[in-house]
C-alpha cells in the first residue's frame, strides 16, 4: 500500500528475501515474556507485530519454556549493566534478551527488532549496551491553543481540548518511536510556558499523556511559568525567596505528584526574552532553581533550568557580545546549584545556527551539571524544506575539546557526566514532531529525531552507521540505494551551511521568521542584534573579531581551544568568520581570496542541492512513490531557496567588497 511515512523507522515490512527471513525464522518459535508487567507486555506487543510484519509469522507468547530457537525476554542481575542497560545473546538456542529493569528489556527489545530490520545475523547476536547519559528527553514548544513555536509539521500532538477523556491512538505511536530510539522523558509544553499548565485542569490532561506513556519508560515533565504563583493567584509576588511563594511551589508539586507520581520535573526558561524570573526580584538564577528543588525535595523529580539568556547590548559597547551573556551570567554560580538542579545549555552560544562553535560553558562548571540542548526542529536550517541530516551537527558539539582537564575534555564527557563526576546527566532535543501525517514535515527529517535518540543513548555512534540505519528501517534495503540516500543525508548540512552562511558566518537569517536570508538586518536591527552584530561586514572584511582586538569572547575558552581559534590564519574555515574580521583579499588555505571563496561556496552550495536532486532522482524505483514525489518537490523547493541565498548574500556583501564574481561563476539572475 502507498507508504505516508506514518510508521516512521517502526515499518515492520516483509523482507523480501527469503533466505534472509527463514534464518530469523530459525529463532522466533516463540516468545517467553512475562506480560504481566506492563513494560514486558508492550514490548512483548511490539516484538510481534515486528515479527509478524518482517517475517509474515505470527509468533505466540508463553510464559516459560524449555525449548531453542525463541526470544526469551528476561530479567537479569548483571553488573555491567546499568538501570536501562540491556544484554542480547544467543544462549542455549535462544535470542536471550536481558535488562536488570523492565526498562532494560524494553530498550533491547527494539535493539533486536532493529537487528532483524538492518539485516544483521541472530545466530552470533552478542550485544551489550548501556545509555551513556541519563535523562534523554525531547523538549516540545508546543503551546495549549495547538500551535508549535518554530514547529514546522503541523500542529501540536496534543489536543488539550479533548483530553484528558480522549486519547488520540497517536500518543501510543509517539511513545513506541520515542521508546524504540531510548528516549526516555519529554517535556510536553512550550518553555515560553503557560501558567495554565500549573492548573487542576491542565495536570488531569497531562496526567493522560503520563499514563500513556509510561510503559513505554517516558516520564512527563513540565515547563514551567516562573510567575505561575502570582498569575494564578496563589501569591502575590512570584519572588523566590518571599515565603509565600515557595509554599505555593511545594504545594503545587505535592499536587502534580499525587496526579502524576513518577512526574519528572520541571523545565525552565527564565529571564530571557522576556519571559519572567528571579532576576525580576534583584534574585540570581541559582535562587529560583533552588526554590524549585526545594519544593522537589521530597520526591524524585529534578529542576532543568535554561542557560539561553540573554539582554539587549549596548550599541556603543565595543565589547558587547551576546556570545559572552550566558557565560556571564551562570558561571559565578558554579557551586550555588542545589543537587536537584541540571543547567540546560544550547550546543552553541548564539541560537541554534547551521554551525557553531561549542558552547563556553560546557566544561565551565565543574560543579554543576550541564545538560545539553540540542535543536531537532530545524529553526535556522530552512524548516521543513530544506534536506538537512542534523547527526553530524550533533556530533561535532559532542566532540568538541573543551580541554578544561586536559586534552580529550569533550564536550561529550561533560554532558555524559565522566568528565567532572556529574550524577544526573541529560541531553534534550527540540522535537520537530506535529500533527502532519508524518510527523516532521520533511520525511527525511524524520532521521533527525531518529538519530537524536540514538546519539543520546550513545554518543560515540557515528553520523554514517545512525543513518544507514535509519535509511534501511525507513526507505529501502537495496544496497546501492542506501547508499545513495546516506550520501545524501551526510553532505546535507555541509551543503546548507555552504549556501546560507559559509566559513563561519551566521545569524543572517530574516529577522522573526528566521528562514531566508536577510545579510542586511543591521539596517533595522533590534537593539540586541545590534551594529551589524554578526557578519560585521565593511569595506576592508567580514566576519565578527572576537579575539582580545574584539569582543574577546575567544578568551571564555581554555587556552588550548583559543590557540586553536586565536589565529586567522590556522583558525579551520568553518568557524573563520565566527572569531575573525577578514580582509576581503585575504589568501585563505584553500589559495583563494576570502571574498573568491565566500563566492565559491555560495555557488557550489547552490550546485550540492541540484545534485542532491539527481541523486535523489536515481533511487525512485526503490522509494514509495508518495514519499519519493514528496521529498523530490521540497528538494526542488530547496534549490529554489538556494538560488535565493546565494544571490541575496553575494550581492549584499558585493557592495562591500566591491570585487567582481570570480570566474566561472554567472552573475546572479
Ligand atoms: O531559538 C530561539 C527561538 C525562540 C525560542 C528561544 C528559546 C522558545 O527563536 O522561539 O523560544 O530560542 O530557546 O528559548
Amino acid at each position: 500500500f502507498a507508504d505516508d511515512g506514518y510508521r516512521l523507522w517502526l515499518k515492520y515490512d516483509l523482507i523480501s528475501n527469503k533466505q534472509q527471513r527463514e534464518s530469523y525464522a530459525h529463532f522466533t518459535k516463540f516468545i517467553v515474556a512475562n506480560t504481566q508487567h506492563e513494560i514486558i507486555k508492550v514490548a512483548t506487543d511490539e516484538l510481534k507485530s515486528g515479527l509478524q510484519g518482517l517475517l509474515g509469522k505470527q509468533v505466540s507468547v508463553l510464559s516459560t519454556s524449555k525449548n531453542a530457537g525463541g526470544i526469551v525476554l528476561q530479567l537479569s542481575k548483571n553488573q555491567a549493566l546499568n538501570d536501562e542497560g540491556f544484554t542480547i545473546i544467543n544462549q542455549n538456542g535462544n535470542v536471550v534478551v536481558s535488562g536488570n529493569t523492565e526498562k532494560g528489556i524494553l530498550y533491547g527489545t527494539f535493539e533486536l527488532l532493529r537487528s532483524i530490520q538492518t539485516g544483521k545475523s541472530l545466530a552470533n547476536i552478542f550485544i551489550t549496551s548501556n545509555p551513556k547519559i541519563k535523562l534523554r528527553m525531547l523538549n516540545h514548544w508546543d503551546n495549549p491553543l495547538g500551535t508549535i513555536e518554530r514547529g514546522y509539521a503541523g500542529s501540536s500532538l496534543w489536543k488539550w481540548y479533548e483530553l484528558p477523556e480522549n486519547i488520540d491512538p497517536r500518543y501510543k505511536d509517539y511513545a513506541r518511536a520515542n521508546a524504540s530510539i531510548g528516549i526516555n522523558a519529554t517535556v510536553v509544553n512550550n518553555v515560553n510556558a503557560s501558567a495554565r499548565f500549573m492548573t487542576k485542569e491542565y495536570l488531569l490532561k497531562v496526567k493522560a499523556l503520563a499514563d500513556v506513556f509510561r510503559p513505554y519508560g517516558i516520564q512527563i515533565f513540565l515547563s514551567v511559568n516562573f510567575a505561575a504563583p502570582k498569575i494564578l493567584k496563589g501569591a502575590k509576588t512570584s519572588d523566590p525567596l518571599d515565603p509565600q511563594v515557595r509554599a505555593w511551589w511545594q504545594a503545587k508539586t505535592k499536587e502534580i505528584y499525587s496526579i502524576i507520581p513518577d512526574f519528572g520535573g520541571y523545565l525552565v526558561k527564565a529571564n530571557s526574552e522576556g519571559e519572567p524570573g528571579p532576576q525580576d526580584f534583584g534574585r540570581t538564577h541559582a535562587d529560583g532553581a533552588n526554590m524549585l528543588a526545594e519544593a522537589l525535595k521530597p520526591f524524585t523529580g529534578v529542576v532543568i533550568w535554561r542557560a539561553f539568556v540573554y539582554k539587549p547590548s549596548s550599541k556603543d559597547d565595543p565589547k558587547g557580545d551576546r556570545y559572552k551573556e550566558a557565560y556571564n551570567d551562570f558561571k559565578p554560580l558554579d557551586g550555588q546549584f542545589d543537587r536537584k538542579v541540571i543547567v540546560q545549555v544550547k550546543n552553541g552560544p548564539i541560537d541554534f545556527q547551521a554551525r557553531e562553535p561549542f558552547h563556553p560553558l560546557f566544561g565551565a562548571m565543574p560543579k554543576t551539571p550541564l545538560a545539553m540542548e540540542f535543536q531537532i526542529t530545524q529553526e535556522y536550517l530552512g524548516f521543513s524544506t530544506n534536506l538537512v541530516y542534523l547527526a553530524p551537527l550533533f556530533k561535532e558539539c559532542l566532540e568538541s575539546d573543551t580541554y578544561v582537564k586536559g586534552k580529550g575534555s569533550t564536550v561529550a564527557k561533560v554532558v555524559d557526566g565522566s568528565l567532572h563526576d556529574y550524577n544526573l546527566t541529560a541531553i534534550a532535543g527540540v522535537a520537530n514532531t506535529g500533527s502532519d501525517r508524518n510527523w516532521t514535515g520533511h520525511f527525511m527529517s524524520q532521521a533527525n529525531w531518529y538519530a537524536f535518540g540514538r546519539l543520546a543513548w550513545n554518543h560515540e555512534l557515528s553520523s554514517a552507521q545512525i543513518a544507514d540505519e535509519w535509511t534501511k528501517m525507513t526507505l529501502m534495503q537495496d544496497e546501492k540505494a542506501v547508499k545513495t540516500v546516506t550520501n545524501i543525508l551526510l553532505a546535507s548540512r555541509e551543503n546548507y551551511v555552504n549556501f546560507t552562511t559559509p566559513l563561519g558566518l551566521h545569524h543572517i537569517m530574516g529577522q522573526g521568521i528566521h528562514y531566508g536570508p536577510e545579510p542586511w538586518l543591521e539596517r533595522s536591527a533590534r537593539p540586541d542584534w545590534a551594529s551589524a552584530y554578526y557578519h560585521r561586514a565593511d569595506s576592508v572584511g567580514l566576519g565578527f573579531d572576537r579575539t582580545k582586538k574584539g569582543t574577546e569572547a575567544l578568551l571564555l575558552y581554555a587556552p588550548e581551544v583559543q590557540n586553536q581559534w586565536n589565529d586567522p590564519n590556522k583558525t579551520p574555515l568553518p568557524y573563520l568568520l565566527w572569531f575573525h574580521h577578514v580582509g576581503w583579499k585575504t589568501k585563505l588555505s584553500t589559495g583563494n581570496t576570502l571574498w573568491d571563496e565566500l563566492c565559491t561556496r555560495y555557488y557550489t552550495g547552490l550546485a550540492s542541492v541540484k545534485e542532491m536532486r539527481q541523486q535523489w532522482s536515481s533511487v525512485k524505483s526503490n522509494v514509495d512513490k508518495e514519499i519519493f514525489e514528496d521529498v523530490a518537490g521540497r528538494l526542488a523547493v530547496q534549490e529554489r531557496e538556494a538560488i535565493w541565498w546565494r544571490d541575496a548574500c553575494v550581492l549584499y556583501f558585493q557592495q562591500y567588497s566591491k570585487m567582481p564574481i570570480p570566474a566561472p561563476f554567472p552573475k546572479p539572475e
